[in-house]
């Protein structure tokens, strides 16, 4: 067909303008196809047809690679978001530039995000306000992604006041510009820890926790208004449920060497028993160089919440003993058929902290008299992981002889 292209090959060669030097190869490409399309045994509308097949599955080959290519950043993407906003959490206090999404690179493993809050803290005697400003990137617990956040507020372990923010409907970033004030005393102020809980409504279900701040107030410079973000984290694994109080006397006499502990009462506790109620009695344990040492227990209370015991112990630490000893005190509700319940603990000594020290340094600083005082029940885990204690395990010796 087109046998005239190889003899105007030599013309290419010397041609200056740069327009024909491209349509002459091209020319001569065509016809070197068409010689080969020749050499092939097959007609031409064949061989169309098999270059036609041979492109559209090379082009289906090709959509296939870049579609997953896209589906696997998009995902790497979203997790890299994910996980940053969780590390901001662990250096505490960020400003909102370091905690957007997708700011930084880093893979940092699996730890799940829960968004993020902006809060204030003023302390004013004897107010404390808490403003809850607004929350970003909040966890989706919804079905379509969303979430109906709202906040609570408290103060633990005094926790006399809960308040609440507005609930947000379908919204990750909701503003919510609300405060509250706390009445506290500077004092307590160093025992306190203020909960600032995300939780997600549900109409028909229960509310989900979508993450929370916990702040020691001890550790809070009050000459300054703090505003800052933070990231939420899990919610504690000691929840602050209401688990009652307990009201002991301490009275230790150096001469004697007689520690003497006065069960008075207990109230509000912890329902353990269907019918809410439960059956109460205590259990005092005194702790030597974390080994359990001694150990007595008050009678049952019947079907109450609200236990007067009256009852007295005294046991026998020497002046030296007394300085590291400590006494730990836990409620239990009794069942008769099955494994008695712990409701809460508490612990006193030269290793407690806040009100409990206080009481242990209140009893040593005024030997020879009882002082009383209240405090509020914690969690037996929460007690027995600050005391570690070292279970004493009791090896059965088989061989008599040995
Ligand atoms: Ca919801
Ligand atoms: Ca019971």
């Amino acid at each position: 067909m087109h046998t005239k292209t190889p003899l105007s090959k030599g013309s290419v060669t010397h041609s200056t303008s740069k327009g024909k030097a491209t349509t002459r190869p091209a020319n001569a490409a065509i016809g070197f196809i068409d010689q080969l399309l020749n050499k092939i045994p097959l007609p031409r509308w064949a061989i169309y047809t098999i270059f036609a097949a041979i492109i559209l599955i090379f082009l289906i080959c090709i959509i296939c690679i870049c579609a997953k290519c896209c589906c696997k950043s998009k995902k790497k993407k979203k997790k890299k978001s994910d996980d940053q906003i969780n590390l901001q959490g662990v250096n505490g206090s960020t400003t909102t530039a370091l905690v957007q999404p997708g700011s930084r690179d880093g893979d940092y493993g699996s730890a799940k995000n829960r968004g993020r809050l902006l809060y204030s803290l003023e302390y004013k005697a004897p107010e404390l306000t808490v403003g809850i400003k607004q929350a970003a990137a909040l966890t989706a617990m919804d079905l379509g992604g969303t979430s109906d956040p709202y906040v609570k507020v408290y103060l633990t372990p005094n926790k006399s006041k809960t308040f609440e923010t507005q609930v947000y409907r379908k919204t990750l970033n909701p503003i919510f510009n609300e405060q509250f004030k706390f009445e506290i005393e500077k004092a307590d102020l160093s025992e306190s820890t203020i909960v600032m809980k995300v939780f997600d409504f549900n109409r028909f279900s229960k509310h989900d926790v979508i993450g929370e701040l916990r702040l020691q107030l001890d550790s809070i410079d009050w000459n300054h208004v703090i505003e800052e973000w933070k990231d939420l984290s899990e919610p504690s694994k000691f929840e602050d449920e209401i688990l009652g109080e307990i009201c002991l006397s301490l009275r230790y006499v150096p001469t004697s060497s007689k520690l003497t502990v006065v069960i008075l009462e207990a109230k509000n506790l912890k329902s353990m028993d269907p019918g809410g109620s439960s059956d109460p009695y205590a259990k005092l344990q005194l702790v030597l160089d974390r080994k359990k040492w001694k150990r007595k227990k008050t009678s049952v209370k019947k079907c109450t919440l609200n236990p007067y015991f009256n009852e007295s112990f005294t046991f026998d630490v020497s002046f030296d003993q007394i300085q590291r000893v400590q006494l730990v005190i836990s409620v239990w509700d009794h069942d008769k058929l099955t494994r008695n319940d712990a409701i809460g603990k508490i612990f006193l000594g030269c290793d407690a902290t806040g009100n409990q020290l206080r009481h242990w340094a209140d009893m040593l600083s005024n030997p020879r008299r009882p002082v009383a005082q209240w405090h509020h029940l914690l969690s037996s885990e929460q007690v027995d992981s600050t005391l570690q204690l070292k279970h004493t395990v009791r090896i059965p010796i088989i061989n008599k002889n040995f």
